[in-house]
């Protein structure tokens, strides 16, 4: 038996000793694995025990420890390089070493998939990840550069694309896709980022005990004097209408200040020049002007309450001001040829204020991230090149109220959980059926009757919703949460009061409707669907912005836009097309589990609510994840790849084999000495059940090799 064996059964031997007080390690070793509770109970010594991290099989679960434990520094990325995934105890680590192992090995793309609820410990995992691969991965000077930019590109994003929520402190607010590309030595050359629907209603609004997004109170907090005053803005969160709302301006344990450091020493390395970082910042300061803009009313027209905000603002972006001060207030609409001017009146003006602070938020951001994937692309090398995808996305939330925002970050979820399903627990069983190897099927539910309740064609919510946006005339929100009851209103996971029994009614407004998520119910308000869905700004803010002489703004408001007839994609079917293409590229790749349980809803460090995690591992699917491996194969490979690999380990198989691969697979299972439980000969396929056992052959080949190439050496020296 190889030495890495040895460790393993050892550390086994260990684990089961230690059983009691810490648990197991991975939970197919868990005697009770069908048993609900025992699951819990078992996560729950190892939280007690600060052990984190448990494996079902090759998924790694992890429960947010709310503290620094400590397990991330160098040592540890050094104990987990190129050791076997089952020798060391569970970590992050171990799961970014296989897959960056695979891919190198096997010159495969593979992806790292990370779900869980708000404030589960997502986004920590994947800077886990992203840290580990920069430290384990091939060194050179020429490299080290690139490494930098991946890392750095973390707190810039961050900045711009997190807030602090009621669910978490730094709530991520988009989706984010990031693929790391390596040459065949394994060294990193460049990455690229997806970034999915920013929420942008948060630049003008925040629910109480919520921020804005963390760089407005960055900026305001850590620019110098010099800075604060040449964008005119005083250090005081509280004086500004986007950051006071939340009745939170600063998160305990956060220095502002600092960050903001951070931020400006990394638009740096990702090659901001100085023109560009005092661009963005003028962007991000105009829009806090724009808050405070204000409006009164006289004869139904609005009219500015705060000239001073505005001409900080023009000056700022570098557009007339009359321009602007019209657009604010007036509205120009263009039929047939002919335009009318209309003033607005003080509800349309602030809509309309608003609506500009959303879009050149976005569209900052949108430019944020190209910047960084110019920054980021492979410009030194071409030739053969794996990818290696990292995949961060908003967590499934309930609040108080929820709105569109949530019903699109809650059916990204749905998507995310349907690709878990389809990969781990459909396609497993279809597999081990094709092949024609025994199996009694595990039952689990598929939620990919919530997936077509939202999405599908003519039928799902988001359809109705756009019918309803296109429909001139008189459609509100009313109206589509009216034709929703027709179109969906018998759907099992639908409900609104209208379609409800007595019963649940008494637990529903009118304009609300409720989604039975896999995660849980989530009751919606139709309120403002439509225009968040629609996303209209004004003509003449637009052309307005068209005039900026800002490098951002200008680049990012082009006056193309102002001539195009095509009505955009609305927001809801745009999300729906970027989820489809984001489930082509994870599903062409080589999958890794990342599942983050919160261990409890006060972002406590020390207390672990069984409730809470029972509730998780429920619509987690774990319990299901857990019947198909304990019954499964952890390893499986077409006949010709495995005989291809090790067919030097057996005298029939080598040096000459004319058989066809199953006889050869056959003679040479049968010679390294499987037992007839370890292993299974499918049609096309050999299925091994436990690692260990593949480990030893891989020890065989390993020390074969190395014969090998002492005997060839010897020759070679006996020749000479
Ligand atoms: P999320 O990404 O899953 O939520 P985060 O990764 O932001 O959640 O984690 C929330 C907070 O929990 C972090 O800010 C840390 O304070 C703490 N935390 C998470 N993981 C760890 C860890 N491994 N060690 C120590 N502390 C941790 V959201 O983005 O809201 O869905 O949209
Ligand atoms: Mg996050």
């Amino acid at each position: 038996m190889g030495t890495s064996c040895y460790v393993a059964e050892e550390i086994m031997e260990n684990a089961l000793h230690a059983r009691d007080r810490v648990g197991v390690q991975d939970f197919v070793l868990l005697e009770d694995y069908r048993n609900e509770k025992s699951f819990i109970e078992n996560l729950k010594k190892r939280f007690k025990e600060n052990l984190i991290y448990t494996y079902i099989g090759s998924v790694l679960v992890s429960v947010n420890p709310y503290k620094d434990l400590g397990i991330y520094q160098k040592e540890y990325v050094d104990q987990y390089r190129n050791v076997n995934f089952y020798e060391l105890p569970p970590h992050v680590f171990a799961i970014a070493d296989t897959a960056y192992r695979f891919m190198r090995e096997e010159c495969r793309d593979q992806c790292i998939l990370i779900s869980g609820e708000s404030g589960a410990g997502k986004t920590e995992a994947s800077k886990k990840i992203l840290q580990y691969l920069a430290a384990a991965s091939y060194h050179a000077t020429q490299v080290e550069h690139v490494k930098d930019k991946l890392l750095t590109s973390n707190p810039v994003l961050e900045a711009f694309g997190n807030a602090k929520t009621n669910r978490n402190d730094n709530s991520s607010r988009f989706g984010k896709y990031m693929d790391i590309e390596f040459n065949f030595m394994g060294a990193p050359l460049g990455g690229h980022i997806l970034n999915y629907l920013l929420e942008k209603s948060r630049v003008v609004h925040q629910n109480p005990g919520e921020r804005n997004f963390h760089i407005f109170y960055q900026l305001v907090m850590g620019a110098d004097d010099n800075l604060l005053q040449k964008l005119f803005l005083q250090r005081e969160p509280e004086l500004y209408y986007y950051m006071n709302q939340g009745n939170s301006t600063t998160v305990y344990g956060v220095d502002d200040a600092a960050q903001f450091q951070v931020v400006k020493s990394a638009l740096s390395v990702i090659d901001f020049t100085e023109e560009e970082e005092e661009a963005l910042f003028m962007i991000t300061a105009s829009i806090l002007h724009v808050g405070n803009i204000g409006f009164s009313e006289e004869n139904g027209q609005a009219i500015i309450a705060q000239e001073k905000s505005v001409s900080s603002i023009c000056k700022l972006l570098g557009c007339p001001e009359d321009v602007l001060k019209d657009a604010l207030t007036h509205r120009t609409i263009e039929a047939r040829g002919d335009t009318v001017v209309s003033p607005l009146n003080r509800d349309q003006a602030i809509y309309a204020r608003d609506a500009l602070s959303k879009a050149v938020y976005e569209r900052q951001f949108k430019w944020l991230v190209q910047k960084l994937n110019n920054s980021l692309e492979n410009k030194s090398e071409s030739g053969r090149r794996t990818l290696m995808g990292l995949l961060d996305i908003y967590g499934f939330e309930i609040f108080q109220n929820n709105s569109f925002e949530q019903f699109c970050i809650n059916y990204c979820n749905e998507k995310l959980q349907q690709l878990f399903i389809e990969l781990t627990l459909k396609l497993e069983q279809e597999e081990y059926r094709r092949e024609g190897i025994e199996w009694e099927t595990i039952e689990y539910f598929n939620n990919k009757i919530i997936c077509d309740l939202i999405e599908k064609q003519h039928k799902g919510v988001i359809s109705v919703l756009d019918e309803e946006c296109l429909r001139p005339g008189d459609a509100t929100d009313v109206t589509f949460l009216d034709k929703l009851e027709t179109t969906v209103g018998t759907h099992p996971h639908f409900l609104s009061y209208k379609v409800a029994d007595n019963k649940t009614k008494k637990s529903l407004y009118r304009e609300e409707f409720r989604l039975k998520h896999y995660a849980g119910d989530v009751t919606y308000k139709v309120e403002g669907f439509l225009d968040k869905n629609n996303d209209l700004l004004y003509r003449d803010l637009k052309k307005a912005m068209t005039k900026s002489s800002n490098l951002i703004t200008k680049c990012t408001f082009p006056d193309c836009e102002l001539t195009s007839k095509k009505r955009p994609d609305t927001v809801a079917t745009q999300f729906k097309k970027s989820l489809s293409q984001l489930m082509d590229i994870l599903m062409s790749k080589e999958p890794w589990y990342i599942r983050c349980i919160k261990p409890n809803d006060n972002k406590l460090s020390a207390q672990f609510d069984d409730t809470i995690v029972g509730h998780q591992v429920k619509y987690l699917g774990l319990m299901e994840n857990l019947r198909v491996r304990r019954a499964g194969f952890a390893y499986r490979r077409p006949y010709e790849d495995f005989l291809k690999r090790y067919k030097c380990l057996c005298p029939s198989t080598w040096p000459d084999y004319q058989g066809n691969a199953i006889d050869g697979v056959e003679k040479l299972v049968n010679h390294l000495g499987y037992k007839s439980d370890d292993y299974r000969m499918g049609k096309t396929k050999l299925f091994i059940r436990l690692p260990r056992t593949l480990f030893e052959t891989e020890d065989a080949f390993e020390q074969k090799k190395h014969d090998l190439a002492t005997i060839i050496q010897a020759k070679f020296h006996g020749y000479s």
